[in-house]
């Protein structure tokens, strides 16, 4: 008896994931995200400026929900495949948002070599299905 419920209690366990899932938008297909500065294998000073391009969609301010856009976000030395992307994207210093629009922003980071990826989301800091991400690219910090 208790072992026949066993798939549906699995089932239910599962279910609120799924619906999760469901609700994240598919981007605009071919859509890019790419660093115009710094480029790969750059050294930088320890306060840099980072432009961040958007090929494809366009970008709005967080909150606000017009079709087809969303905003820049900024991975600092933190891997994709650790982030939850069925969730919210949390705010950190690995993990930073640009609510305001913004394409364009001003670094700090302390000396040595850090690892940065563009990831761009919907207006409720939200990732798109599938995710639209950048290169990870590998910069040094004088
Ligand atoms: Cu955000």
């Amino acid at each position: 008896m208790i072992k026949s419920l066993l798939p549906l209690a699995a089932l239910l366990l599962v279910a609120p994931a799924l619906t999760l899932a469901a609700d994240r938008l598919a981007p605009v297909e071919g859509t890019e995200v790419y660093f115009i500065a710094p480029a790969d294998g750059d050294t930088v000073e320890t306060t840099f400026t980072v432009r961040m391009g958007l090929h494809g969609m366009g970008v709005a301010p967080a909150g606000v929900d017009v079709g087809n856009t969303g905003h820049h976000h900024l991975l600092v030395n933190t891997p994709l495949d650790e982030l939850d992307l069925g969730a919210g994207l949390p705010f950190s210093e690995g993990t930073r948002h640009f609510g305001g629009g913004q394409t364009e922003a001003s670094l700090q980071l302390p000396a040595g070599e850090h690892t940065l990826q563009l990831l761009f989301m919907d207006y409720r800091h939200l990732s798109f299905d599938p995710p639209v991400v950048s290169d990870v690219i590998t910069i040094t910090v004088e």
